[in-house]
C-alpha cells in the first residue's frame, strides 16, 4: 500500500487495521520531506499523524464532523482528504491554506487559525444536527492542551456539559503549547498522565475489556471502563475529574501513537451518546529527532536539511534585527531602569521575544497561556496597582480582547502599553493571522494613543516614551520581521505624543505614511525624483492623536496629490482619518487625496510582497498614485 493511493478517507476505511501504521509512517515521512523545503507547522502535525488516521478510519467523515482546533496540526488530515498531490503548495500564494478552510474541502468542517474555538463550533453543529432531526451524526473536536487553556474552550465545555449533545472532544496532550505549556490546567493534565497508581489501574481495566466485539458487553464495558477510570482517578489523584465535574465523560489517557488502541477506543466512544472527552497523549514532533527534542524550535522551523533534520539558518550577523528582537532587548533595557515595568504575553513568549526578558528577569515576565482577554485585564490590574505593564499581543489575536481593551483599560485610562506584534500583512499564515484590523478597530476608542514605528529606532523611542509617567493607555503596532538599521541600539529620545515627522521635502506630491509603510514611501519618493517628480514624505507616526498641525501645513503647501499609505484596512483606518480631517478643515485639498489601504475583503495567504502588490499598498501602488 502506498499512501498516494489513498485519495479519500473512504479508501482508508477499506484498509485492514494492520496497514494503518505503515500508512502513518509514510504520511509522516511525506510531511517531513515536504516541509523541509516548504516551511510550515511541522512539530504539531507530526504529533497527530496516528490520531488523524484513526479518526478518519473510525468516523464517517465528511458526514461526521471533524473539527480541528487552531488547525496547524491538520496536515495529515489535508493529505488524507484529497489534497496530497497539492501538499507542497501549502501556505504559498494560490496554494493550500496552512489551516482548515471550509471553502477548500468538504472535510474541513470548520475554518480555524485562532485557537480554542473547536468545542464551541462542534456544539453549534451538534445542536443543529439535532434540531434537523439527525441524531446519529458524530461531532469531534480535536484540541491541544495549549488551546484547551483558552477561555473559549472552558466556556464551551461549561455549556456542553449541560447539554446532551453528541460530541467527542479529543484532548491532544503533548505538554507543549508553542512554548512550554503553562498554568494550572497543564499541571493537572501532567498529574493525570503521570500518576503511576492511576495508570496501573487503567492498564488493568483496559486489558480486561480489550478486544470484545459483543455489542452488549461493549456497551456495558464502556460504562464500566468509565466508572472504573473515574474511581481510579479519584483514588490516585485524590480529587474528582475536572471534565467530569463539568458533565463531560472522561476517558484516557491513552497513547496517541498506538493506532490499534486508538481505533478500538474511538469505536467504543462512537456508540456512546452525549458529551465525552478522550485524553490522548502524544509526542510533539514525533518521528523527527530534532523536533522531538526541541518542539519549540520545530513548531514552525522554517527550512531544514532533509537528510539531517537540522534547521537551516539564513541569518548572518549583518542582518538587521527583527522588530520583535528589538522589542525584546529594549524592554529589558527599560526594565533595568524602571522597576515598575513587567512583560505579559498570551502564549507567544518566544515569538514576541519576551523570552529575552524572561531569561534575565523571570519574575517580571508573565506567560498567561492562550488567554488574550485575561492578558489584557491582568495587565489592567497590574497598571491599576502602579505597575507599568507591556502587554505584547499579536495584532490578530488582540481582536479577542477588544472589549477588555475598551472596558478594562481605556475606560479607566490605565497606562497599559500594548505592543501589537505581527501587525499588517503577515504572509503565509493568511487571513486568520493578518493584523490588518487593529488601526481601524482601535481608533474609535477614547483616550488611546495609537502609534506605529517606521523603523526599530522609532520603536525604541515609542516604547521609551510610553513608559514615562503621565501617559494613558498606549498602543504601538509593528510588523513581523525585518527592521531597517543594523545598529538598532540607539539612545532613547522622548517623542512628543501626536507629532509626525517630515522625512523628505517635496513640492508636487505628498506621501503620508503610518509605520513601516513609510519605508515604501521613501523608496517611492526616491524613484519619483529620478522621474522628475518632487515628492515629500511625512511619517505621521501617530494615528491617534493625529498630527493635525502637520496636516494643516500639508494642506497649505499646495501639493497636486496627497497619498496616504498603510498596511491596514481602509474602512476606518489611517487614510480615512486623514481624509476626514481634510474634508472638515480643507475641503478643496480633500479631493486630491488617494488612500492606499486594504479594501473591504479578507486577504489570502502568500508572500507579503505578493499580497501588498495585490492590495495595492506597495511601492508600485504609490508610484502609480503619484502619476495620476
Ligand atoms: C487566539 C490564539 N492565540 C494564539 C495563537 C498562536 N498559537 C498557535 S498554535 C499555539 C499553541 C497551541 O498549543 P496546543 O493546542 O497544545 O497544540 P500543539 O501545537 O502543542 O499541538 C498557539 C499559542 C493562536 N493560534 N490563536
Amino acid at each position: 500500500m502506498v499512501f498516494r493511493d489513498i485519495k479519500t478517507p473512504q479508501d482508508l476505511r477499506r484498509l485492514p487495521l494492520d496497514q494503518l501504521q505503515p500508512l502513518a509512517d509514510q504520511l509522516r515521512d511525506y510531511i517531513i520531506d515536504t516541509l523541509s523545503s516548504h516551511p510550515g507547522h511541522l512539530a504539531s502535525s507530526l504529533g497527530t499523524v496516528e490520531l488523524t488516521v484513526a479518526l478518519h478510519y473510525v468516523f464517517n467523515t465528511p458526514d461526521d464532523k471533524l473539527i480541528w482546533d487552531v488547525g496547524h496540526q491538520a496536515y495529515a488530515h489535508k493529505i488524507l482528504t484529497g489534497r496530497g498531490e497539492r501538499f507542497s503548495t501549502i501556505r504559498t500564494y494560490g496554494g493550500l491554506s496552512g489551516f482548515p478552510k471550509m471553502s477548500e474541502s468538504e472535510y474541513d468542517a470548520f475554518g480555524t487559525g485562532h485557537s480554542s474555538t473547536s468545542i464551541s463550533a462542534a456544539l453549534g453543529m451538534a445542536t443543529a444536527s439535532e434540531l434537523q432531526g439527525n441524531n446519529t451524526r458524530n461531532h469531534i473536536a480535536v484540541i491541544g492542551d495549549g488551546a484547551m487553556s483558552g477561555g473559549e474552550a472552558f466556556e464551551a465545555m461549561n455549556n456542553l456539559g449541560e447539554s446532551k449533545a453528541n460530541i467527542l472532544i479529543i484532548l491532544n496532550d503533548n505538554g507543549i503549547s508553542i512554548d512550554k505549556a503553562v498554568g494550572g490546567l497543564n499541571g493537572y493534565l501532567t498529574r493525570i498522565t503521570s500518576s503511576r497508581r492511576y495508570n496501573r489501574l487503567k492498564e488493568h481495566v483496559w486489558h480486561r475489556l480489550n478486544g470484545t466485539d459483543d455489542r452488549r458487553r461493549h456497551d456495558h464495558s464502556i460504562g464500566f471502563l468509565q466508572r472504573l477510570t473515574t474511581m481510579a482517578k479519584t483514588v490516585a489523584l485524590g480529587s474528582s475529574n475536572l471534565f467530569e465535574s463539568l458533565g463531560i465523560r472522561y476517558f484516557g489517557p491513552i497513547d496517541g501513537h498506538d493506532i490499534p488502541q486508538l481505533v478500538d477506543m474511538l469505536r467504543r466512544l462512537k456508540d456512546l451518546d452525549g458529551p465525552k472527552l478522550l485524553h490522548v497523549v502524544t509526542t510533539k514532533g514525533k518521528g523527527l529527532r530534532q523536533a522531538e527534542r526541541d518542539p519549540i524550535a520545530y513548531h514552525a522551523p522554517g527550512l531544514y536539511d532533509i537528510r539531517t533534520g537540522d534547521q537551516i539558518h539564513t541569518d548572518n550577523t549583518d542582518t538587521p534585527l527583527r522588530y520583535q528582537e528589538v522589542f525584546g532587548h529594549t524592554i529589558v533595557e527599560l526594565a533595568q531602569s524602571n522597576p515598575a515595568i513587567v512583560g505579559i504575553t498570551p502564549a507567544m513568549l518566544t515569538g514576541c521575544s519576551l523570552s529575552i526578558m524572561q531569561q534575565q528577569m523571570p519574575e517580571r515576565v508573565f506567560d498567561v497561556g492562550i488567554a488574550e482577554q485575561h492578558a489584557v485585564t491582568f495587565a489592567a490590574g497590574l497598571a491599576a496597582a502602579g505597575m507599568v505593564p507591556f502587554c505584547n499581543i499579536y495584532s490578530s489575536f488582540a481582536q479577542r480582547a477588544y472589549d477588555q481593551i475598551i472596558h478594562d483599560v481605556a475606560l479607566q485610562q490605565l497606562p497599559v502599553i500594548f505592543c501589537l506584534d505581527r501587525a499588517g500583512l503577515v504572509g503565509d499564515d493568511g487571513p486568520t493571522h493578518h493584523g490588518v484590523f487593529d488601526l481601524a478597530a482601535l481608533r474609535p476608542i477614547p483616550g488611546l494613543t495609537i502609534c506605529a514605528p517606521i523603523d526599530e529606532h522609532e520603536l525604541r523611542d515609542m516604547m521609551y516614551t510610553a513608559q514615562l509617567p503621565g501617559h494613558g493607555p498606549f498602543v504601538i503596532r509593528y510588523p513581523r520581521g525585518g527592521s531597517i538599521h543594523s545598529d538598532w541600539k540607539s539612545t532613547f529620545n522622548e517623542i512628543r505624543v501626536g507629532e509626525g515627522r517630515c522625512l523628505r521635502e517635496g513640492s508636487e506630491v505628498a506621501i503620508l505614511s503610518l509605520g513601516h509603510s513609510g519605508n515604501d514611501a521613501l523608496d517611492a519618493a526616491e524613484e519619483l525624483q529620478t522621474k522628475g517628480i518632487s515628492a515629500a514624505v511625512y511619517n505621521m507616526r501617530f494615528l491617534k492623536p493625529l498630527d493635525t498641525h502637520m496636516l494643516d501645513e500639508i494642506a497649505a503647501a499646495g501639493f497636486r496629490r496627497i497619498i496616504t499609505v498603510e498596511d491596514g484596512v481602509r474602512l476606518g483606518g489611517f487614510g480615512e482619518a486623514v481624509t476626514e480631517y481634510m474634508v472638515q478643515h480643507h475641503p478643496a485639498v480633500a479631493a486630491t487625496i488617494k488612500v492606499l489601504a486594504i479594501d473591504d475583503q479578507f486577504v489570502t495567504h502568500g508572500s507579503v510582497a505578493q499580497l501588498k502588490a495585490d492590495c495595492a499598498i506597495d511601492k508600485a501602488a504609490i508610484l502609480a498614485a503619484a502619476a495620476q
